[in-house]
């Protein structure tokens, strides 16, 4: 072969390549396969004039507030935070997430959330090599259909060999225990799958389950440290063939 042909292998390339010969690839869902959060917050908020409390979330309190993961533990967060009156019951705190769930499949239904940039590509491009897919989220996992039904069609969970979501786990992220689930259900080390995740706890979670993680930078958490991820891209499509 003549020297003008050999290009050089940019590391790019070896995070393709990486991505191409996983064993698995396991998604994050919120920030990840697509920007969500804002139809969250507005969920929330919803929920909140819906069940007569004087709650607003603006978007600099809720990227504060997305550093609890999980809904509810995010309104138990916030309601700690108040000086005044009793702390909201478990019930209260259910009841509130609940009708949030319910203005986020609405909202989804309504307003719809198109997949972020270069994911579909990615998603059929594993397909079509026969890779496995996975999903690891601390979303309820209602909210996943509202997302992927619209995006991939009703069987789209025919296309994802392990779907682990909030309430499968004790623990969210940061804690490793989505990860770890789904690695158990697919019966493989950690170390032969990536991990695609936009978030610092999310980075934390996939590493502390031995799965090396690439970070794509979400509206929210953009501005996160990510040292210790197998690369970081603004969207996937900076990884497309
Ligand atoms: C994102 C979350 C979720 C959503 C809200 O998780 O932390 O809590 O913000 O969904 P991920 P719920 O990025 O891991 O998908 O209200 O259903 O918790
Ligand atoms: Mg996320």
């Amino acid at each position: 072969m003549s020297l003008a042909l050999v290009r050089a292998i940019t590391p790019t390339d070896r995070i393709r390549r990486r991505l191409a010969e996983a064993a698995a690839l396991i998604f994050d869902v919120d920030g990840t396969l697509a920007e969500t959060e804002e139809l969250h917050r507005e969920a929330f908020n919803e929920a909140f004039v819906q069940l007569g409390l004087d709650w607003h979330w603006g978007r600099r309190i809720y990227k504060e507030l997305l550093r609890v993961t999980g809904g509810k533990e995010r309104i138990r967060a916030f309601d700690q935070r108040r000086r005044s009156g009793p702390p909201l019951t478990d019930a209260a705190i259910a009841r509130l997430h609940h009708v949030k769930t319910e203005r986020f499949a609405v909202l989804m239904a309504e307003k719809g959330c198109p997949l972020r940039p270069g994911v579909r590509s990615l998603l059929d491009a594993a397909l079509a090599r026969g890779q496995t897919l996975a999903i690891a989220t601390t979303t309820t996992r209602g909210n996943i259909d509202a997302l992927l039904a619209p995006a991939l069609g009703p069987a789209w969970e025919a296309k994802f060999a392990a779907v682990v979501a909030a309430d499968d786990v004790a623990r969210k992220k940061p804690a490793p225990d989505a990860y770890l689930e789904v690695l158990s259900q697919l019966d493989l080390s950690g170390s032969s799958c990536v991990a695609i995740e936009d978030s610092r706890n999310g980075l934390i979670a996939a590493t502390r389950a031995g799965i090396p993680a690439l970070i794509t930078r979400s509206r929210y958490f953009g501005d996160d440290a990510f040292d210790g991820a197998l690369a970081v891209v603004d969207d996937l499509t900076e990884l497309a063939p």
